[in-house]
């Protein structure tokens, strides 16, 4: 399903973007239940994209592989970028992290709030739209299945136009259709 394909900016404005990561435990069935999870905290549409397998970026050695989606979903009014985090948070103690002792540890789930509509942050606890979000692979490939045409706030390009200029060697493969 690509049901974000084609739509225009101006409708991104409402929609909220989440990447989902994981590599401690069964990524795959963690990832599926965030998803179906992050479907109640929100009014329709829910754009969903394949779970990609991806190499460990800024991770201790031997780190294992992530799995990593993104979800795309439309808020529910009374949603501010600071409650959704909040959700975010508690979904990810619910589903095994704990509090962390080394930076970019294994964790059975990340949430990351990539972007809130059109929405600015730079507060100690949130910084929107994401400030790596345009970097990354393990992102920026996800992202292009469900909202290739989307411009992040801040940036000139397109999702598509910085995956396709991105020159690093992560690598991203393409394990499972979330429908
Ligand atoms: N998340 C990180 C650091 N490194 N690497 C991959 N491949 N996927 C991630 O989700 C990821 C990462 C910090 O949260
Ligand atoms: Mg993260
Ligand atoms: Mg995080």
């Amino acid at each position: 399903m690509n049901p974000a394909f084609g739509i225009q900016n101006l409708e991104f404005q409402k929609l909220v973007f989440i990447a989902l990561g994981s590599n401690l435990g069964d990524s795959r069935k963690i990832i599926l239940d965030a998803m179906a999870q992050l479907q109640k905290t929100a009014a329709t549409p829910i754009f969903k994209s394949s779970l990609w397998q991806t190499s460990p970026v800024n991770c201790p050695p031997d780190s294992p592989k992530f799995l990593n989606a993104i979800i795309a979903l439309s808020p529910f009014a009374e949603e501010t970028p600071e409650s959704l985090l909040e959700k975010l948070q508690a979904l990810e103690k619910e589903f095994g992290r704990s509090a962390k002792k080394i930076l970019n540890e294994p964790r059975p789930l990340d949430l990351d709030l990539i972007a809130f509509g059109n929405e600015i942050r730079n507060s100690p606890d949130l910084i929107l739209p994401h400030p790596r979000a345009g970097e990354r692979r393990f992102v920026l490939q996800p992202l292009n299945e469900i909202a290739p045409e989307l411009i992040l706030p801040g940036q000139t390009q397109t999702v598509a136009q910085l995956l396709a200029k991105l020159n690093n060697d992560e690598s991203c493969e393409k394990v499972f259709c979330a429908g």
